[in-house]
């Protein structure tokens, strides 16, 4: 194991005698939600996870350690912070560490992480992609190359559409990326079950989502898997009211000029505004709908 990483006692164990282990990401806690909703569905998260017979790992860079299982203590000191924190994607992984600085980690340094300690399940909301205008600002998330390269099942509600969800399959399929549909062959849009692009295969237990794992892993094919996972029914939101949302945040963006990593946090809280905080409550909904499954996957993958 290298010297940057650190486990947590319980995550230690668990890797060690071979219990069911999921990663979590970072980035949703600092710059996802805000304060103290993030906390609350950080630590609730953990708890589903547990509930379906996993152990939850919350990974983050903290002092210049990366760190596979946070105590809700450094839970709480990342949402606090928020913003503040660094978003860390790989680009920042070489400087943060020798400084010893903090970082929130994005997928694409969940995945990283969670590989280097052998975690191979990750759930989180949504990833990043080819955004909107791409053709000519060039923003194509780390996140896509990161599942092209690293060995971890990646389990989200499917891409919001802040991106271009054409292009983003486009990118995914160039790199060899299976994306699966859970009980659909519809690509979920996030907050709708719905975005009129089909996934490459639909899956209907976890049992099929770990042999599909397994078998990627033991041909020695790199990379990971994307699992989309639709919100419930329940909790989804109505299309017109959150694509206006969208389209409103993004002309919003353009006036402001929000570049680079900036971008899709500031969409995110944009967005959140727009809907009077109606985007949040099914935000943190299908987070746990994704850490449900993602624990019995892992259960499934270790047996
Ligand atoms: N999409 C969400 N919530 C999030 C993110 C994306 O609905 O919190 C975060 C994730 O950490 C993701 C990152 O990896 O944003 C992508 O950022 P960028 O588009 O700058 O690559
Ligand atoms: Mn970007």
């Amino acid at each position: 194991m290298n010297k940057y990483l650190s486990l947590s006692p319980e995550v230690e164990q668990a890797l060690q005698t071979g219990k069911p282990v999921v990663a979590l990401e970072s980035t949703i806690i600092s710059h996802g939600m805000p304060y103290p909703q993030n906390v609350e569905t950080a630590l609730r998260v953990e708890q589903t996870i547990r509930d379906n017979g996993a152990v939850p790992a919350t990974i983050a860079i903290i002092g210049g350690k990366l760190k596979a299982g946070c105590t809700p203590e450094e839970i709480e000191y990342l949402g606090k912070k928020g913003q503040a924190v660094i978003k860390a994607s790989r680009r920042d992984l070489p400087v943060l560490i020798a400084r010893g600085e903090d970082g929130a980690t994005t997928v694409t340094t969940t995945m990283i992480i969670a590989a280097m300690a052998g975690i191979r399940i990750f759930a989180t909301g949504g990833i990043g992609g080819v955004h909107r205008g791409a053709e000519t600002t060039m923003d194509i998330s780390a996140d896509l190359e990161e599942l092209a390269q690293t060995p971890v099942m990646v389990i989200c509600a499917g891409a919001k559409s802040i991106l271009d969800l054409g292009l983003t399959l486009e990118y995914l399929e160039t790199k060899g990326v299976p994306v699966l549909g859970y009980g659909t062959e519809e690509l979920p849009a996030f907050y709708t079950r719905h975005s009129g692009f089909k996934v490459d295969y639909r899956i209907d237990s976890p049992e099929e989502l770990a042999a599909a794992f397994r078998a990627k892993m033991e041909m020695g094919l790199h990379g990971g898997i994307l699992v989309t996972n639709p919100i419930p029914e329940e909790y989804s939101m109505p299309a017109d009211v959150i694509n206006k949302a969208i389209d409103a945040a993004i002309e919003e963006s353009h006036k402001l000029g929000i570049k680079g990593k900036q971008t899709t946090p500031f969409l995110l809280a944009k967005i959140k505004d727009l809907t009077g905080g109606d985007s949040l409550a099914s935000n943190i909904q299908l987070v746990l709908n994704n850490a449900r499954l993602a624990a019995k996957t892992a259960v499934a993958l270790a047996q």
